[in-house]
């Protein structure tokens, strides 16, 4: 299983379709995925989660719900969740890091990488947006010293794209593939 995770409307649904092809609902406003939704590609699942954080129209009480919701998933599932992909908005991600850091609280998106981290889940970022980004380098150098990802592993992590205009989508979905397949013959050799 691979997940897809990310606060709401950086562009989940429309990558998963990107890389899929498969249906799944995309909106022009946050909150628009309200449960885990399962498509299959090739032979593994692949769920799109719902966002966390500001949902366009839903209460804040029912925002931490969700939030709790995915959390929830992500624990039951973690045994079977070969692969994260963590998505965020290029361009808004490091505005939203500094205002959170400014009041003193960890970003959403750190806390969730931090969090899957610790369930032992490997993860990739996908910087999405990328059409809408000036400086990519800056922008991912900044993102991976707050993600306290180390600078000789920001290509193993972090994979820029655009979701809406096809950029990039082959790259992430070989390197998708790529660590599944290394993943599995890691699996079976330590079996034998
Ligand atoms: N400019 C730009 N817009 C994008 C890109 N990818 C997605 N979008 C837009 O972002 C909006 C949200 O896309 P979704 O795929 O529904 O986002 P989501 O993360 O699934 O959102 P939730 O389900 O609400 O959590 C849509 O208007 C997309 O067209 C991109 O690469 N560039
Ligand atoms: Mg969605």
């Amino acid at each position: 299983m691979i997940i897809f995770v990310g606060r709401s409307n950086v562009g989940k649904s429309t990558l998963i379709f990107a890389l899929t092809g498969k249906w799944v609902k995309r909106g022009k406003r946050p909150g628009v995925t309200r449960k885990p939704v399962e498509v299959n590609w090739r032979n593994r699942k692949v769920v799109d989660m719902p966002g966390f954080g500001f949902m366009s129209g839903v209460p804040k009480t029912k925002q931490e719900k969700v939030k709790d919701e995915i959390v929830k998933f992500i624990e039951e599932n973690a045994e079977d969740i070969e692969l994260a992909v963590l998505v965020i908005d290029g361009k808004a991600a490091p505005e939203i890091i500094e205002r959170w850091e400014k009041r003193g609280e960890i970003p959403i998106d750190v806390e969730f990488f931090e969090f899957l981290r610790e369930l032992g889940i490997p993860t990739l970022v996908a910087v999405n947006k990328i059409d809408k980004v000036r400086n990519l380098r800056a922008t991912i150098t900044y993102l991976a010293e707050k993600f306290g990802v180390p600078y000789s592993q920001i290509d193993e992590v972090f994979v820029p794209v655009s979701a809406k205009f096809g950029k990039n989508i082959n790259f992430l979905a070989k390197k998708i593939w790529k660590f599944l397949e290394g993943e599995s013959a890691q699996r079976s050799s330590s079996t034998t």
